[in-house]
């Protein structure tokens, strides 16, 4: 990576840098370019015209090795929007955008008027609801990539208090198990919308009207790629019932401590950590947060029969049976105790996920699951943020060989599908939107960061305890 011919372009010419002689690395910036809107990213031109909360934290990974300007910038911009209340929304609407390319829209949300007790802000539209935490370890990753130009813009203390508030309201407002871990109210909010893991609990919300809504995804994606018309009914009906509540938290019907959610609140607290030691703090209390929260994810969450994470009903008070990617992810966390991170490896390359088998990337959910479905959404397809999650976590336990074979794949699989937002965990088959954003940024880390030495270390947040830059 040629720093300083990227810093010349990031301060002279609105381009990226990339590596010509790399085809893959080439296209890939070139869909970062055409998703880029001036001040962030969408995740898609068609499918998603906005920017989302937990893509642009991705993306800011990825734009941080061809423009770490642009990575801030995506940040900042999406921190700009956040609520009073310390929660950063999903969507930050776009007013460029008609009402009917995305739904639900503004109208919907209604965030300057419902949402003003929670503080929403006056300059931006936005929805109510939020996605998982991925942004303070962005935050570090992006820093990381060109410190001087951070320091220099203050980028780091400008966005920390506003990362403090957000790990406040999650853990706080959001512990709704009252176990120390955050609860999400809405599919949306997890981020894997129509998981299979949410089956059980969305099954006791009553379905708004069909005929109460109009879908502007069926205008872009497959029918049987996307989520259902009784799936959308209940979002609908969970979302209006926040928002007419003025998204006040602890009322809902729907509550669910998700393992991939807190995964990435407690790799987001250890980053937060080196973020306030950088900043002249000691970061000590943030790191043993962390740590108890992970004794509290594992308490909580860890089912050893099953050998993996599950997704805990809070409303319900039990765990729910269903195997999802989102009960791998942890893995990312090198603090787990051994066994269970083994146990996880095992759970990976076993027959429910198939890894270094029968399947090209990490299946979104059981390949021997009832509801399996390799082509819809999040009941079965394989998607990049995950793998590379996964992927980081390998490494981070010393499995370098499967996170080499799962980089490759990711890589050949990202390439021959038109950096697709998902894809038939088995054939790579392209599903949903080409052009995807995230699919893209983590692309570019992978090639930048092929041994996960700075991710890995700093999502684990005891890279300071390895010899890292602990003062
Ligand atoms: C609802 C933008 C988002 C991702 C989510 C993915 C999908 C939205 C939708 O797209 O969700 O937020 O309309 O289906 O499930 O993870 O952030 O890419």
């Amino acid at each position: 990576m040629q720093r300083t011919a990227q810093l010349t372009a990031d301060r002279t010419a609105p381009t990226l840098a990339h590596e010509a002689y790399d085809p893959l690395h080439a296209r890939a910036v070139r869909v970062l370019e055409e998703n880029w809107t001036g001040a962030s990213s969408v995740p898609s031109r068609g499918l998603y015209p906005h920017q989302w909360s937990w893509d642009s934290a991705f993306i800011a990974i990825g734009l941080r090795h061809v423009s770490p300007l642009r990575a801030q910038t995506e940040l900042e911009t999406l921190l700009a929007a956040q609520w009073a209340d310390g929660r950063i929304p999903h969507i930050v609407f776009s007013p460029s955008v008609p009402l009917d390319a995305y739904f639900p829209s503004p109208d919907f949300w209604r965030s300057a008027t419902a949402g003003r007790a929670a503080g929403a802000p006056r300059t931006a539209q936005t929805s109510g609801i939020v996605q998982p935490p991925v942004h303070a370890l962005a935050a570090w990753l992006v820093h990381r990539a060109d410190p001087e130009l951070s320091r220099a813009r203050g980028f780091l203390s400008r966005l920390y208090p506003r990362l403090a508030a957000w790990h406040r309201y999650l853990l706080h407002r959001r512990d709704l198990g009252g176990g120390g871990l955050a609860s999400v109210v809405h599919p949306w909010e997890q981020g894997m919308d129509n998981s299979p893991c949410w089956d059980a609990p969305l099954s006791r919300v009553r379905p708004a009207p069909a005929r109460s809504f109009r879908r502007a995804d069926l205008d872009h994606g497959a029918p049987e790629d996307r989520p259902t018309d009784l799936d959308y009914g209940r979002y609908v009906r969970l979302a209006a019932g926040y928002r007419d509540r003025g998204y006040a938290d602890g009322e809902g019907e729907f509550a669910v401590e998700d393992p991939a959610f807190n995964a990435l609140l407690i790799a987001s607290e250890h980053a937060l950590a080196r973020i306030a030691r950088e900043l002249g703090a000691t970061g000590t209390a943030r790191h043993a947060r962390a740590g108890r929260l992970t004794a509290s994810l594992v308490e909580r969450l860890w089912d050893p029969a099953a050998g993996a994470f599950l997704c805990r009903d809070v409303r319900a008070g039990e765990l729910i049976p269903e195997l999802g990617v989102s009960g791998l992810v942890p893995l990312l966390l090198p603090e787990l105790p051994r066994e269970v991170a083994a146990a996880l490896v095992r759970t990976l390359g076993g027959p429910h996920f198939g890894l270094g088998g029968t399947t090209l990337l990490v299946p979104s959910y059981d390949l021997l699951g009832e509801s399996f479905d390799p082509h819809r959404y999040w009941r079965g397809p394989a998607w990049f943020n995950t793998a590379w999650l996964v992927e980081r976590g390998l490494r981070a336990h010393g499995e370098l060989e499967r996170a080499d074979a799962l980089r490759e794949s990711f890589l050949g699989v990202a390439g021959s599908s038109g950096f697709a937002e998902y894809v038939d965990p088995y054939t790579g088959e392209a599903c949903g939107a080409l052009g995807f954003g995230w699919t893209a940024a983590l692309t570019l880390d992978l090639l930048h960061d092929p041994k996960g030495a700075e991710s890995a270390m700093d999502m684990s947040g005891t890279g300071g305890f390895k010899g890292g830059n602990r003062a």
